[in-house]
C-alpha cells in the first residue's frame, strides 16, 4: 500500500479475495482478479471505470515461475501456466486498461519483471522466456506509446522473498526456504519502493527500467550465502 500512502486511490485484484482484503487495508478497495481469465478482467475494468472513470496507475505484478525442470523434460503445463499468467495475463491487462489509461492526465504502467527477463539458467527456460517477453511487451508498449502522456516501466528484481519459491516448487516449503538461505533477500516492500520511486517523478520523467537485486546477489545463480547462522 506503498503508493495508497503517497494520496493514490488503491484498487487491488488477485484472486485470493481474503488475503487481497487484508492487503488493501481500510483505504484500498479489494475486486477478485484472475489475469488468467478475460472474463475476469473484463469485469475487473468494468468495475473500476464504473468507480472512477480512469486509470493513472496500472502496476502488473501477477506472474511466478513453475518448476525448474531442464527443457528436455519440461512440463507443459507448467509452461502452459507460466505463460499464461505472465505473458497472457499481462497483456490481457494492459490491453484492457488502456482506454481507462488514456483518461488520466497522464497514465503510467508499471510492469514487475525480473532479472530472467535478461539472464538465462539450467532449468529456468520455461520462467526466464516468460520474463524476456515481459521485457520485450514493455519495451514495445513504450514505442506504441510513445508521443502520448504514458509512461512505461520495468522493475526488474532479482531475489525477493515471498511466495514465489514455494509456488516454483509446487508447495515444497523446504526447497522454497533453501533459496533465500544464508542471505538477506529482498521483500515487496522494496519492490514497492522501486514502484513508488518510478510513480513519483515529475510526469515528463520516465523510469525505463529499475533492476534491483539483493547485495549478495550478483547474477540469478550466483549468490554469496553465509553459512554460519545469525550472520546474514
Ligand atoms: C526471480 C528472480 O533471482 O529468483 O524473478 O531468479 S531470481
Amino acid at each position: 500500500m506503498a503508493l495508497g500512502r503517497k494520496g493514490f486511490q488503491i484498487v487491488v485484484g488477485a484472486r485470493r479475495l481474503d488475503r487481497l482484503k487484508r492487503v488493501a487495508g481500510e483505504e484500498g478497495i479489494a475486486i477478485a482478479l484472475d489475469v488468467t481469465d478475460k472474463k475476469s478482467i473484463e469485469a475487473f475494468v468494468r468495475e473500476v471505470s464504473k468507480r472512477f472513470g480512469r486509470i493513472d496507475v496500472l502496476v502488473n505484478n501477477a506472474g511466478g515461475a513453475l518448476g525448474l525442470a531442464p527443457i528436455e523434460k519440461a512440463s507443459d503445463e507448467d509452461w502452459i501456466g507460466m505463460w499464461k499468467v505472465n505473458v497472457l495475463g499481462l497483456m490481457w491487462m494492459t490491453r484492457a486498461c488502456l482506454p481507462l489509461l488514456r483518461k488520466a492526465k497522464h497514465g503510467h504502467v508499471v510492469n514487475i519483471g525480473s532479472i530472467a527477463g535478461f539472464e538465462t539458467y539450467k532449468g529456468g527456460a520455461g520462467y526466464t522466456a516468460a520474463k524476456h517477453a515481459v521485457r520485450a511487451i514493455t519495451r514495445t508498449l513504450r514505442l506504441e506509446l510513445n508521443g502520448e502522456p504514458i509512461r512505461v516501466t520495468e522493475i526488474a528484481p532479482g531475489l525477493v522473498e515471498t511466495e514465489f519459491s514455494v509456488v516454483r516448487f509446487h508447495g515444497d516449503r523446504k526447497a522454497a526456504k533453501a533459496v533465500y538461505e544464508g542471505l538477506k533477500p529482498l521483500s515487496a516492500e522494496d519492490i514497492a519502493d522501486c514502484v513508488v520511486f518510478a510513480v513519483t517523478r515529475p510526469p515528463h520523467v520516465d523510469i525505463d527500467e529499475i533492476v534491483v537485486r539483493p547485495v549478495a546477489q550478483a547474477t540469478a545463480q550466483v549468490v554469496a550465502r553465509k553459512t554460519t547462522k545469525g550472520r546474514s
